[in-house]
């Protein structure tokens, strides 16, 4: 399973190892079997690190954007569905290996949230918080800004189903696919980069695909 990317953390295994067997041991206490390490049919695998998180819809799902912004809010899923949409396609790819050629993504550019809200001089970087209650993460307002990253409503011309993060995940393009948060539940401006999940764990914050996580050679995907 291990492709062109396992070649990408060569030269950093123990960081692929940490990986795999935290996502192994979530897994096996996962009651729900959200989390697993086979791919399913499309060749993803669905990674939690949470052992369980809640199911939201149209009736309960609300996404915040709040800190250093002049006018924070609340969207619901019928709300975030009024705004224009932007479709993607993409090669996802995970740090650890595995890689879907040309994957559909839409939704509402984070960029046109960032403008409603008003983000102020101060604000620098985004941290995006996960209503699985553990999982976060983070980018530069420029990579915020990019037309590329999405908060995704869609994937695979799909409503994003649970187990890929629905009803709303984050989806940036440009980076490896542990920065598109699953679960998204808050996007808050702040002054800093605060590491997200994997990053305190050692993986790279700024994790563009083929030029990070001890990768330097030019990417042939
Ligand atoms: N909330 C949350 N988002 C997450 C993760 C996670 O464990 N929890 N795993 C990340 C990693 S490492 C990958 S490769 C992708 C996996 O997305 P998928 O489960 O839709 O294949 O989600 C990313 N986003
Ligand atoms: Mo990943």
């Amino acid at each position: 399973m291990l492709g062109l990317g396992a070649v990408g953390v060569a030269t950093a295994p123990y960081l692929q190892r940490g990986l795999e067997s935290f996502l192994g041991a979530a897994s096996d206490n996962d009651p729900t079997g959200l989390t697993g390490l086979l791919p399913n049919g499309g060749g993803f695998r669905y990674y939690s690190v949470a052992s369980s998180v809640p199911h939201k819809d149209e009736r309960n799902y609300r996404l915040t954007v709040d800190g250093l912004v002049d006018r924070p809010g609340t969207y619901t899923l019928d709300a975030l569905r009024g705004l224009p949409q932007t479709r993607v396609v993409r090669d996802v790819q995970c740090v650890t290996g595995w890689r879907v050629p040309d994957t559909a993504f839409s939704g509402v550019r984070l960029s046109l949230l960032l403008d409603a809200a008003g983000v102020r001089p101060e604000g620098k970087a985004i941290r995006f918080t996960c209503f699985d209650g553990t999982y976060s993460e983070s980018l530069t307002l420029p990579q915020a800004r990019r037309d590329d990253v999405l908060v995704a409503l869609r994937m695979q011309d799909k409503p994003v189903s649970h187990s890929h993060g629905g009803p709303v995940r984050l989806y940036v393009a440009p980076m490896y696919f542990y920065k598109s948060a699953k679960w998204l539940s808050g996007i808050s401006v702040t002054s800093d980069v605060r590491p997200g999940y994997w990053e305190e764990r050692g993986y790279d914050v700024d994790a563009w695909v083929g030029r990070s996580n001890g990768r330097t050679d030019t990417p042939t995907v």
